[in-house]
């Protein structure tokens, strides 16, 4: 039966209409005790969605729509290995990355636990090592400066995630990430940096990804001329790839390659070997904490019932907003400045996990799917875009994430910060009506000044932002937009529309290089904008 015509999502389309006159003031009017019922919390996060539009009745609702769906058989097949990942043939097992050792999974009879952990030993040594400043560079310098070098999957998790950790980073080693191949992106990590005491971690699950390589060719020109010899590389260059093959093909030794393995996809590949810069930054101890803390949202997706977990109620509550409520965006919205890169990972996590409209049987989609994930820290935005979530014309559901702990001393700051996500998820639910604006101010133009509220959001609360707590937050969104997936019924696991991209730019390469006054095969405008482009190179406009 195709999702649409299921009977539970008849009850929900009934429901939805049921209650669509009332607004979310009339429903906490209504309910007193909306905000402690309309709430979940697993071990120490705290997700508030008494903020969506619901009633008491709804989740029940989206619970039976999730079973009708399958989605506890789901859950299972993905933990179990099953390959989910159909049009790629593969099984879908970042959840066996954080798996503890002891633990078996079984792919093709081989329990791929005990591999996860040698390679995390591996990097563990290796982490040790440079953060000691054992690991000499070629003139004998300990390394200061650590260059992840990788795009997509293999750039914004451990970037993020750096980020996000860099008060518990090692003061003393510099850490970079390159993804771009617009050479200002490797031109300004490089500047200043001394090759002898630089070290390039070249992440790429495929090793074929012409952005890395191009990089990674830059950096090795940039080593070699100073270091001379091509034996200098050992001591600079270290990869980590499923394609040993490739990494060995471009000069670096096997015994410098950390592995993994096809069954991780890109964008869920931080907690692989792909988070190498990250655990040489904050150290292997902190590293297994990150691990620790998906495995535990991990156990809670697998066993806890549907109605109080948490990826599951983000999931549905997603699934409500997008398809029986009409939005087409989706908003993450973190209150923690070290957060700032979140938005970027949950853009690619979600948008490519999601972002497809066939089906797992090959049939187009009869409903939406991914919707547009965008943000920024708070309070930034507000000085910026929330103008349009509190006044514009299309609501836009909002995740605001808050931290209790600061990790500086300085309270002044964190309560203000803090008041501040409270006040915006207050204003967009409940909005200010006319009356309310005539009595508090007469300041003129009141229509101008009123905010017709209404407008949906969830808060997480989480106690600190450490390696754990950061942990959690991947795996619970990583578990969401599984849930989402599984029930629109796509395949949340390849990426096609990537694939397209990879390919699509070497022919238009070929023929800048070799350009002759003379291009075929193109539109019109496609021919103008390369000829202008050539002409440009020609005339030596560009350096
Ligand atoms: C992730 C995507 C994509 C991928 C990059 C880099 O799920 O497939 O973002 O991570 O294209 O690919 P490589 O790691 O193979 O270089």
């Amino acid at each position: 039966m195709t999702l649409t015509s299921l009977p539970e999502w008849s009850n929900l389309r009934r429901h939805r209409d049921s209650f669509a006159h009332r607004k979310l003031r009339d429903l906490f009017a209504e309910d007193p005790q909306r905000g402690d019922h309309l709430a979940a919390e697993y071990d120490g996060i705290y997700l508030d969605y008494a903020k969506n539009r619901i009633t008491r009745e709804t989740l029940p609702l989206l619970v039976a729509l999730a079973e009708a769906r399958g989605l506890r058989s789901g859950i299972d097949a993905m933990f179990s290995a099953e390959r989910i990942n159909s049009t790629e043939g593969r099984p879908v097992l970042h959840t066996a990355l954080r798996a503890p050792r002891g633990a078996s999974v079984l792919v093709d009879g081989d329990n791929v636990v005990p591999h996860v952990h040698e390679v995390l030993d591996r990097m563990g040594a290796f982490a040790d090592k440079l953060r000691r400043g054992s690991w000499k560079g070629h003139s004998g310098r300990p390394i200061r400066n650590v260059v992840n070098i990788g795009i997509g999957g293999s750039d914004l998790g451990p970037a993020m995630a750096y980020q996000a950790l860099r008060a518990i980073s090692d003061p003393g080693l510099n850490v970079s990430f390159v993804s771009n191949v617009d050479g200002h992106d490797i031109a300004g990590v490089l500047d200043g940096k001394d090759p002898a005491e630089t070290l390039f971690i070249v992440s790429s699950k495929t090793f074929t990804t012409v952005e890395t390589l191009t990089n990674a060719r830059t950096a090795r020109r940039w080593l070699l001329s100073q270091a001379g010899s091509p034996s200098a590389i050992r001591h600079h260059f270290v990869a980590v790839s499923t394609n040993t093959v490739a990494v060995e093909a471009f000069g670096i030794d096997a015994s410098n390659m950390f592995e993994f393995w096809d069954w991780v996809g890109g964008r869920y590949s931080l907690h692989s070997a792909i988070g190498l810069s990250l655990m040489v930054a904050i150290g292997p101890v902190n590293f297994r904490e990150m691990l620790d803390g998906a495995r535990s949202i991990d156990e809670h997706f697998q066993t806890a019932p549907l109605e109080q977990n948490l990826p599951v109620l983000l999931g549905l509550l997603g699934i409500w907003n997008r398809n029986f409520l009409g939005s087409h965006t989706h908003a993450v919205l973190p209150y923690d400045q070290r957060l700032n890169r979140f938005p970027a990972y949950l853009q690619q996590l979600d948008m490519e996990s999601n972002g497809k409209s066939i089906d797992r049987d090959g049939k187009p989609v009869a409903i939406d799917t991914a919707p547009i994930v965008w943000g920024e820290p708070g309070t930034n935005g507000q000085h910026a875009y929330y103008q349009m979530l509190h006044q514009g014309t299309t609501p836009v559901p909002c995740d605001f994430i808050g931290v209790l702990r600061p990790s500086v001393d300085l309270l002044e700051h964190h309560e203000l910060l803090m008041a501040n996500l409270f006040a915006q998820a207050e204003a967009l639910a409940f909005g200010r009506t006319l009356g309310e604006v005539a009595a508090t101010d007469n300041m003129g133009h009141p229509e101008h000044r009123t905010f017709r509220g209404n407008r949906p959001s969830n808060t997480l609360l989480i106690p600190e932002l450490n390696a754990y707590r950061l942990g959690q937050l991947i795996a619970l969104y990583e578990h969401k937009i599984f849930t989402q997936g599984w029930i629109w019924g796509v395949n949340s696991f390849d990426q096609w529309g990537v694939e397209l991209g990879k390919v699509m730019a070497s022919r238009i390469a070929d023929e800048i290089h070799s350009f002759d006054g003379q291009l075929a095969g193109h539109d019109s405008s496609t021919t103008a904008l390369i000829a202008r482009y050539c002409r440009a190179r020609q005339e030596g406009i560009l350096v």
